[in-house]
């Protein structure tokens, strides 16, 4: 573990990035969709006290106190998080105390992968010489780290170069376990590029329950619109009143516009009005947040597929990104839900949550070697502030505790 560690560029220089084509799908056919919402459904305008206007911070309407408090509680279940979440609508929003550096987090987040997994390798290592039995073990460690079967072959092979029956330092596996890691990464460490042209750039968020998505739109918003953008939200997770009430909280935070409607409306129907009426208001970005679904439901799953084709009957390049969310702590069971949300509903890009304090980081690496799909940003943490790039490097070192 090294003392000091440069500054990481700055978060919005990352974030900010010139345009990139849209996906050139073509529109869904609709022979066997929905007919585009009914009119009484597309109300040209949301009901008023569904769309909060774009406000001042700190006059931001105390609507919904009680509510915002029990939604809070549950949403601060996991970690102690700083006042950052707390519900004082006539609080200035997000200010933030100073924090450690993001390496430093990102490293403590990782910790618990990473300790386990440099502690084997110094027990493996020591007093041994590099033989087959040795190798597997290492290989071995490094599955148990979920690192993957491809990852760790690699790094075992990359090891063995050069040094069979030879000795190696536990430091020497850790440079090279280090440095095959951010191979992976590298290439799929890309951030999310907003489409200027786009009014809006419609990003559909995806993701089980729980994996994060609410709290990454609330953190997204918070980054466009500090970049200058003009971000409105829709409550697409219309299963839940606590979920709509959640997105407004972030609204209210961030100073955005929710467009939000009763539980049990259709989400395919709200996302339909949501970009007509970021179209109108010549907005810069949309997010679109939607409910947790297992990728084993196949009702919801298809219920996926059909926001997408109505979505598409507004703007036919829609969405532009479609974020998939995944929670680090699931392990194993998130490249499964890339497989299937990729399969149904063309992921573009992820977002992996809790990467503060889990043991199975290793997860991204796995993840990135078999689908190869853009890491847009990472979660360390509930606040809003806690949304941090992704550098191939840090991560790399911070699992080999470099
Ligand atoms: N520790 C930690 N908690 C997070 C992070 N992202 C989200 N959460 C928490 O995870 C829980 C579920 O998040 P939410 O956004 O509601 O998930 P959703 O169901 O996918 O919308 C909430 O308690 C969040 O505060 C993260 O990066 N780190
Ligand atoms: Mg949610």
């Amino acid at each position: 573990m090294t003392g000091t560690e440069p500054k990481k560029k700055g978060f919005l220089s990352r974030w900010l990035g010139t345009s990139e084509p849209a996906p050139s799908e073509e529109p869904a056919s609709t022979a066997h969709t929905t007919p585009a919402p009914a009119s009484e459904e597309i109300a040209p305008a949301a009901p008023p006290e569904t769309v909060e206007p774009i406000q001042a911070e700190a006059t931001a309407s105390p609507a919904t106190p009680e509510e915002a408090a029990e939604l809070d509680a549950t949403a601060e279940s996991q970690s102690a998080a700083p006042d950052d979440l707390a519900p004082e609508p006539s609080a200035p929003a997000p200010t933030e105390p100073a924090r450690k550096g993001w390496f430093e987090r990102l490293k403590s987040g990782l910790s618990k992968t990473s300790t386990r997994l440099t502690e084997s390798i110094t027990g493996l290592v020591t007093k041994r010489k590099l033989d087959q039995d040795t190798l597997d073990e290492l290989e071995e460690v490094l599955l148990a780290a979920d690192l993957g079967i491809e990852t760790s072959e690699r790094i075992t092979a990359a090891i063995a170069k050069g040094r069979f029956e030879k000795t190696i330092a536990a430091n020497e596996v850790r440079e090279i376990l280090a440095e095959e890691v951010a191979r992976v990464l590298e290439p799929v460490a890309k951030p999310l590029v907003i489409d200027e042209t786009r009014k809006p750039h419609v990003v559909l968020v995806l993701g089980v329950n729980g994996s994060g998505k609410t709290t990454t739109i609330g953190k997204l918003s918070a980054k466009l619109s500090r970049e200058g953008r003009r971000v409105m939200l829709a409550a697409g997770d219309t299963f839940r009143a606590a979920a709509i009430d959640q997105l407004k909280v972030w609204g209210e935070r961030t100073g955005v516009p929710v467009l939000a409607r009763d539980v049990g409306s259709d989400a395919s129907g709200l996302a339909f009005d949501a970009i007509k009426q970021a179209q109108e208001g010549g907005y810069d970005v949309l997010l679109v947040d939607t409910a947790g679904r297992l990728q084993n439901k196949e009702g919801l799953m298809a219920e996926l597929e059909k926001v997408v084709r109505v979505m598409r009957k507004v703007d036919a390049t829609a969405p532009h990104d479609v974020l998939l969310v995944l929670d680090a702590t699931t392990g194993q069971n998130a490249m499964q839900q890339v497989e299937v949300f990729r399969e149904r509903a063309g992921v573009t890009g992820l977002v992996m949550t809790k990467l503060d304090g889990t043991a199975r980081g290793g997860i991204l690496v796995a993840i990135s070697a078999r689908h190869g799909l853009p890491v847009h940003a990472i979660g360390v943490g509930e606040g809003v502030d806690d949304l941090q790039s992704f550098s191939a490097k840090d991560y790399a070192r911070a699992i080999a505790e470099i």
